[in-house]
């Protein structure tokens, strides 16, 4: 049975679990379990404070863990990182009281910094060649300046609003984050057969949310331009519609490109064009 550990309640929960049941593989930590045994993949799950995550990984407790680069970074452990996952993205930035000056890194050099991260933004500053006086402090990193502790803070940041309202201005990012899949070190090799088939379901279901299914109607003769526009997994299927002289083409389209790709057909001769998302994809 393969170990995971998860945060138990916080950011990264919902999006664990959801990940999780996209690859058809359904936990509950109903009523504050510290563990649950999921239905249908050979998987146990811990719930943890996501700080602890690396170490329990690093030691073997757990075979693999989801949590933030953030985390895995300032912990420092001996993990591997095998997949980023795309959610519970954000940046560990620096960031000074509005009205302060700042003209780059070295407007640091004696400052008092605030952070969580000590590790990472002592990293930073030592590759920048400043020399700050940090104070460690585990929560509310943003009250800092305000209350006299502290000249500026390195805190995590997603929308902003929370610099915002406390009088802040982000001046620079040291570590862009995201939540990723880490694992053991040398795994016997049964553990790491259901890593690999974990996944390869990760993989597929990460693949599907770029993607998205395309149905259009088109008369035939714009059929090679249609073509052309559309790359498919291989290439797009082509079928006649009851109405002679026109065809159904299906075909897969990253996400990223899809409205040009979109604005593209209609001006090529394309009608009724349906978008559908895609559950699973493998290629
Ligand atoms: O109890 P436990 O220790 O498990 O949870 P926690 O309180 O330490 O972590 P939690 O649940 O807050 O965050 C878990 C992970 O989510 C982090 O380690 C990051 O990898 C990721 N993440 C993504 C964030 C944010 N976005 C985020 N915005 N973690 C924290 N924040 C905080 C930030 O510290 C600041 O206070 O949100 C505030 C800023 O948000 P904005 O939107 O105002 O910029
Ligand atoms: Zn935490």
């Amino acid at each position: 049975m393969l170990k995971l550990a998860i945060q138990k309640s916080g950011r990264l929960y919902e999006d664990s679990i959801g990940l999780l049941k996209s690859c058809s593989i359904g936990v509950s930590n109903g009523g504050g379990r510290l563990r649950a045994v999921a239905d249908s993949f050979p998987l146990e799950v811990f719930f943890l404070r996501d700080d602890d995550i690396p170490q329990y990984v690093e030691d073997g407790v757990a075979d693999c863990g989801i949590v933030g680069e953030n985390v895995v970074f300032e912990k420092n452990k001996h993990v591997e990182v095998i997949e980023p996952l795309g959610f519970g993205r954000c940046r560990l930035s620096l960031a000074v009281p509005k009205s302060a000056k700042y003209n780059g890194v070295h407007s640091l050099e004696g400052a008092r910094i605030a952070t969580s991260y000590p590790q990472i933004l002592g990293d930073f500053l030592r590759k920048n060649g400043v020399q700050a006086d940090l104070h460690e402090i585990s929560g509310s990193v943003e009250i800092a300046p305000s209350i006299g502790l502290a000249d500026c803070i390195c805190d995590l940041v997603s929308t902003g609003s929370t610099l915002i309202s406390n009088g802040l201005r982000e001046v620079e990012t040291v570590l862009e984050s995201q939540a990723v899949l880490v694992s053991s070190q040398n795994l016997p090799s049964e553990k790491q057969a259901l890593l690999d088939k974990l996944l390869f379901r990760i993989r597929a279901v990460k693949k599907s949310k770029n993607h998205k299914y395309i149905l259009l109607n088109a008369p035939n003769d714009c059929l090679p331009d249609i073509i052309r526009i559309l790359p498919g997994m291989k290439s797009p299927t082509v079928l006649p519609l009851a109405e002679v002289g026109w065809s159904s083409v299906h075909s897969v389209v990253q996400e990223d490109r899809f409205w040009d790709i979109i604005e593209d057909l209609k001006a090529n001769g394309a009608q009724g064009i349906l978008v559908v998302p895609i559950e699973k994809m493998i290629l």
